[in-house]
């Protein structure tokens, strides 16, 4: 630990994190009945299933499954979104990968700002999928150069939370009165505002040309539209909403359900039709807009390129298989289609290992520690014989089929379109100002670094 005298940015962000929790909980009831939900089945899931509380517990998962949530924002021009990468660095957090949801319709690509190491995750894993809206992809030359005036106006960060993160910059950290501060003032940017920057007739313009347009450019600032706890058992919080008059979508998306969970699953509920103001050229008119929904989540194991490769391939197997009906006409129909495509991803920890299909994480048991100093020794009878156990690496990002599906669900089906192939990382990384971090590595570091501190530990050599 550093002797600086400033605040650590893990706990900067575990307290941003709770702020925009807070903050919408007050904005959205909805979201603190979800979280009243999400936290009840996972009392009940972990009483029930003690194996998993006790492999929760020792990766470090169980403190910080109440503290866990991601977030998503949209915004509209690379300024803003470079401005964001020096906000959430602030924070801790890096933007790591790539996604492009062009191809499924929504014209936007994005990243995943987060923690990147294992010891920060631990202390707060909450994450802001991050989407930037792509103005080339509007065909309408003259609504186009109306939301890029729209943008060029706006300003979405306050004036100290903008010299809060200069300061950080130039001297390396905030204290902590000024960490308290950039908390508040970082907040700002997240909130929701009633009142619409353009007229009525502007608003139904943008929103013609798609809803996700008029979302980012006709307010003040890119208000978060969800907030996601993680949940132990997805399908019974998705089974129970409808208790607690929460519809949720019809499909979840991602992977089936599995013994061992893998990347992750998702399931949301309809954004809600909220009240706004247009500024019209005679005075204010009332309108409504939908944005802000809910969203639960089940996080599993990472997986290697070729675990991913794999889903990928029995995801598109089971989409191929719907044969054009969409899985929400029929979501029994759909699960039973992921279920068969997936009977041949394996379904145990031990195969998912011995094939190189996930990460994982090593530690000495306390066997291993008794018997410390053996000299040379390799993993796997290290493994067989108990004086190392493993447990998958959990998933940290996101999944560009399954986005594209919370996406879709919310913006209402007359928003499907098609823009095409244009994935473009590098036009993304220039609005970034910055490279994104390949999540793979991540992983594999995180996996290395556990077999460098079993080799520390046991006096052995695995590398
Ligand atoms: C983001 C949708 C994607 C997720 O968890 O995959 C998402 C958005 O609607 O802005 O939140
Ligand atoms: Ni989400």
């Amino acid at each position: 630990m550093p002797t600086t005298g400033f605040a650590n940015p893990d706990d900067i962000r575990a307290r941003f994190s709770q702020a925009m929790s807070a903050m919408y909980q007050a904005e959205v009831p909805l979201y603190g009945d979800l979280l009243e939900l999400v936290a009840e089945v996972n009392r009940e899931t972990l009483a029930a299933q003690p194996a998993l509380a006790e492999a929760l517990r020792s990766g470090g998962e169980l403190e910080r499954l109440d503290e866990e949530r991601h977030g998503a924002i949209r915004v509209g021009s690379a300024e803003e979104l470079a401005t964001l990468a020096r906000l959430f660095a602030v924070m801790g957090m890096q933007p790591v990968g790539y996604y492009d949801l062009a191809s499924a319709g929504v014209p936007v690509h994005s990243t995943a700002f987060r923690a990147v190491h294992e010891d920060s995750l631990r202390i707060s894993p909450f994450r802001v999928f991050t989407s930037l809206l792509r103005l080339e992809l509007i065909d309408d030359l003259e609504l186009r150069a109306l939301a890029a005036d729209l943008l060029a106006k706006r300003q979405i960060f306050t004036a100290r939370a903008l010299a809060l993160i200069e300061r950080h910059e130039t001297q390396g950290g905030l204290t902590d009165s000024e960490a308290q501060a950039f908390v508040t003032e970082a907040l700002e940017t997240f909130r929701w505002h009633r009142q619409a920057t353009v007229s009525g007739d502007q608003y139904r313009q943008l929103h013609g040309q798609h809803r996700l347009i008029a979302d980012v450019v006709a307010f003040k600032g890119p208000h978060i539209n969800h907030l996601t706890p993680r949940t132990l058992d997805i399908d019974r919080v998705q089974q129970l909403m409808p208790t607690r008059g929460i519809e949720p979508k019809a499909v979840i998306e991602g992977p089936p359900a599995r013994r061992q969970p893998i990347l992750l699953r998702q399931t949301s509920f309809k954004a809600l039709e909220e009240q706004v103001a247009f500024n019209d050229p005679q005075g204010l008119s009332t309108g409504s807009h939908t944005a802000r929904f809910g969203e639960i989540e089940q996080r599993g194991a990472a997986l290697t390129p070729a675990g991913r490769a794999l889903y990928d391939q029995l995801l598109a197997k089971a989409q191929a298989d719907l044969a054009g009906v969409p899985a929400e006409r029929d979501p029994h129909r759909y699960s039973a289609l992921l279920q068969a495509a997936f009977a041949s991803f394996p379904d145990d920890v031990e195969q998912l290992r011995a094939q190189g299909l996930a990460w994982f994480r090593y530690a000495p048991t306390a066997q291993g520690l008794a018997r410390a100093g053996r000299g040379r020794e390799d993993l796997e009878s290290l493994l067989a014989q108990g004086d190392l156990r493993c447990e998958p690496v959990v998933y940290e990002d996101f999944l560009p089929v399954s986005a594209a599906g919370i996406f879709q669900s919310n913006l209402g089906s007359e928003a499907r379109g098609d823009y095409g192939s244009h994935a473009n990382r590098a036009q993304f990384e220039q609005a970034l100002g910055r490279p994104v971090v390949d999540e793979m590595e991540l992983y594999a570091l995180t996996q290395l670094r556990s077999l460098q501190a079993c080799e520390a530990q046991l006096g052995v050599r695995l590398l």
